[in-house]
């Protein structure tokens, strides 16, 4: 959204800003939202100025994702233990770092890697490396005495995302016969993201009423959505659009509908199949027509994964013309990897990315591909992983980066709610100063 020249990096060598070097680095095995363990990380400055970050985790892995490190101990936690990449924190890694400045993101994150020294970050583990990295920058943050998304991105206005709510949950995220991933609110044509959010969350309560009439379940899956079983794959959309209705506002002009298929999880042998409904298998060409019509059909915006990611033939037969109706998004497709989204963008797939840190494993590769995104006319959403915890520094990255769009999860579950508090919070901070992203974010495709 925000052109070239916008997004200005904090300048390190500001003479305000003396900073002061990494004195400590404690991590600890806690857990995450679906009760699997995680690695939490806390850096500590010279100057006593601390930062604390907490490390998400997929279900719905793209294959090319840096690599978490897992115990493997079937003693505990039936192998997802994070000992070993706690111990790498409190070992190897603060040995390697301490001293080093704490404001020197880029040159903190690259010494990471190095010290990691495989294409994956499996050694040390992505999660210990990505939690090192982001308390890091938090602990910046908190010696600078202004929030994390000012310390990575000073602006004279910052934008607010536009929240996408995973209301209705299927796929690898839920125990029923939905194919489909994620079904979406967006609250683009609000005012203020606060008003946004009221307007989502209005929708998804009354999603609830309607189900609840339907006699379907109300049962919520990983990301807080609603996971009933239904007759097909499109009844969401239409279960949608009801409910957006019914809750007093227009589909498509207050709020649209945002679907992220993950078909990777169900590509077999050159086929599409919905193994989780009807058992039925679709060429990349079914599945190209299928999207058309559905976004001929619905308020829909915004597609992701809507192809496989090892079907590149597919994302270039079908990408095309679908992408100039609605936003094509690349998640498994891209993971968040400067190298992989290169040869994307180069190949002409998709039109945005889903950013993810876990994906990639530290701050600066992941702010490498917004500003590739950006350069390259590609949108990109700021997204959480459907394992969670209290941690917002998703929130603070998508104001500071200026996107436009943040997809989070749905109202339900302190995990996800946490992102959307912080995101008032920082509103309210704002005040005059913060804009609504709105219809703006997907102003490509809005006629
Ligand atoms: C996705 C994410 C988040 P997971 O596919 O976009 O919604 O799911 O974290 O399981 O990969
Ligand atoms: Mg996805």
């Amino acid at each position: 959204m925000s052109g070239p020249g916008i997004f200005r990096p904090v300048d390190p060598f500001s003479p305000k800003m003396v900073m002061s070097e990494i004195s400590h680095l404690e991590a600890l095995e806690v857990l995450d939202s679906r009760g699997n363990p995680t690695v939490q990380v806390t850096a500590i400055l010279e100057s006593g100025a601390r930062g604390v970050a907490r490390v998400p985790s997929g279900a719905s892995t793209g294959i090319n994702e840096a690599a978490e490190l897992r115990d493997g101990d079937e003693a505990r936690f039936q192998g997802k233990g994070v000992r070993k990449a706690v111990a790498n924190v409190n070992g190897q890694i603060l040995d390697a770092l301490k001293g080093f400045d704490g404001s020197d993101q880029v040159g903190l994150d690259r010494k990471l890697v190095e010290l990691d020294g495989t294409d994956n970050k499996g050694r040390l583990g992505a999660n210990a490396i990505l939690g090192v990295s982001m308390a890091v920058a938090h602990s910046a943050a908190a010696e600078k005495g202004v929030p994390l998304y000012r310390s990575l991105c000073e602006r004279d206005r910052y934008v607010l995302p536009v929240p996408m709510l995973n209301i209705l949950n299927g796929g690898q995220h839920a125990d029923n016969n939905v194919d489909i991933q994620e079904f979406m609110v967006l609250p683009l044509g609000l005012d203020t993201f606060g008003d946004a959010l009221r307007a989502a969350t209005e929708t998804f309560h009354t999603l609830k009423g309607i189900l609840k009439q339907k006699g379907y379940g109300t049962a919520t899956g990983d990301e807080g959505g609603f996971a009933p079983s239904l007759k097909s794959n499109e009844e969401p959309m239409e279960l949608l659009v009801e409910a957006i209705e019914s809750a007093g506002y227009r589909p498509g002009d207050d709020i649209a509908i945002a679907m992220d298929a993950a078909t990777s999880e169900f590509f077999e042998s050159g086929e599409y199949v919905f193994s989780q409904s009807d058992g039925s298998r679709k060429s990349a060409a079914d599945m190209g027509a299928m999207w058309h019509e559905w976004a001929d059909r619905y308020p829909l915006v915004s597609l992701e994964d809507g192809f496989s990611e090892i079907d590149h033939d597919g994302w270039k037969a079908e990408g095309g013309s679908l992408g100039e109706k609605i936003q094509l998004v690349g998640d498994d497709l891209f993971v968040t990897n400067p190298q992989i989204f290169q040869q994307g963008i180069d190949d002409g797939l998709a039109n945005s990315i889903l950013i993810k840190l876990n994906q990639i494993g530290t701050v600066t590769e992941t702010l490498d591909c917004i500003e590739m995104a950006r350069n390259n006319n590609y949108t990109f959403i700021i997204s959480h992983r459907s394992g969670e915890t209290e941690d917002t520094t998703i929130a603070d990255l998508a104001v500071a980066c200026g996107g436009g769009q943040i997809k989070t999860g749905s109202t339900c579950r302190s995990d996800r709610i946490a992102k959307y508090n912080r995101l008032l919070e920082i509103e309210a901070e704002l005040g005059a100063k913060a804009h609504y992203a709105g219809r703006e974010a997907f102003d490509r495709w809005l006629k």
